[in-house]
């Protein structure tokens, strides 16, 4: 499989050849089990386009990131089959990592794509753990019949590798069992409301080699409103920025992936502030 460039350019038209590019913006227009909400699958085009918007120089960074190459390459093929799906995408993801040592942002979609996406990091990455941050602890082995529900993305992975939940504040009785036990480390976020604790911890836990992924509904709805099942009191902008800078600082985080943006007609502050969010993780990447 060779990656194609996308029409559509993450946050500037002149891009990198895929060889020379520090960052690569895979999108995944993938939604099949929304439970309420819908419209994750216009999330990847919504932040690509928002990410126009984007000023080149970032101000925390310094400089104009841009100039480390993004490629974009062209949505992954929404498949309105799990069976077809899950098995595709995780071998392209397989092929994306043989093929470049850039950094992958996969923009979703629902998030049970992470379930395509992480297992090749693990396969890559000898003792990877994972990044959960999210409203939910998505830890159900099944959700309405399906195992690849986004209200189970994190549960396949949990089963072999680290996982470390935060903003953690919607639980079902029947993954509670699955919270804190096992590989599973789960903060919630009515018990961590002072984030330079939280980060600490969170470092702990962690082992050296990280993969993030950033379920949107994480973040305070005020951050992010446009998402399929929103949940009062989440981080704020600069807590959760503090939280991923040290991540990205002190750990060596090889792959993220952003989900659940639904984009809100008329009011484009959640693909715009996801835009963003990539665009200042690649600065703390690049450091
Ligand atoms: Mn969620």
């Amino acid at each position: 499989m060779s990656f194609k460039h996308y029409k559509k350019q993450f946050i500037y038209e002149e891009y990198a050849p895929l060889e020379k590019a520090a960052f690569v913006i895979f999108p995944v227009p993938y939604e099949m089990t929304v439970s309420y909400g819908s419209g994750t699958a216009k999330g990847p085009d919504a932040v690509i386009e928002s990410s126009l918007q984007l000023e080149l120089y970032d101000e925390e960074a310094g400089f104009e990131i841009w100039k480390k190459g993004f490629f974009t390459c062209e949505p992954f093929k929404y498949v309105k089959n799990e069976k077809e799906f899950f098995p595709k995408m995780e071998k392209a993801v397989e092929e994306l990592l043989s093929s470049t040592e850039a950094f992958p942002f996969f923009i979703g979609g629902e998030h049970s794509v992470s379930q395509a996406l992480i297992p090749p990091f693990a396969k890559k990455y000898k003792n990877l753990s994972v990044l959960h941050f999210d409203a939910h602890a998505d830890l159900r082995p099944a959700y309405q019949g399906s195992a690849h529900s986004h209200a189970s993305a994190l549960y396949p992975i949990s089963r072999t590798n680290k996982v470390v939940q935060v903003g953690i504040r919607s639980i079902g009785i029947d993954e509670k069992k699955f919270v804190n036990c096992g590989n599973v480390k789960t903060f919630l976020m009515h018990e961590n409301l002072e984030i330079d604790k939280l980060i600490k911890k969170v470092l702990a836990e962690l082992t050296d080699t990280v993969y993030l992924t950033i379920d949107v509904d994480g973040f305070d709805p005020s951050v992010m409103p446009g998402t399929g099942t929103p949940q009062p009191g989440g981080f704020g902008w600069y807590e959760a920025l503090k939280l991923f800078k040290a991540v990205c600082l002190n750990k060596k985080v090889v792959g993220c992936d952003v989900v659940e943006v639904a984009p809100i007609k008329g009011s484009p502050i959640t693909e715009f502030n996801a835009a963003k969010l990539i665009y200042r993780l690649a600065g703390y990447l690049s450091k």
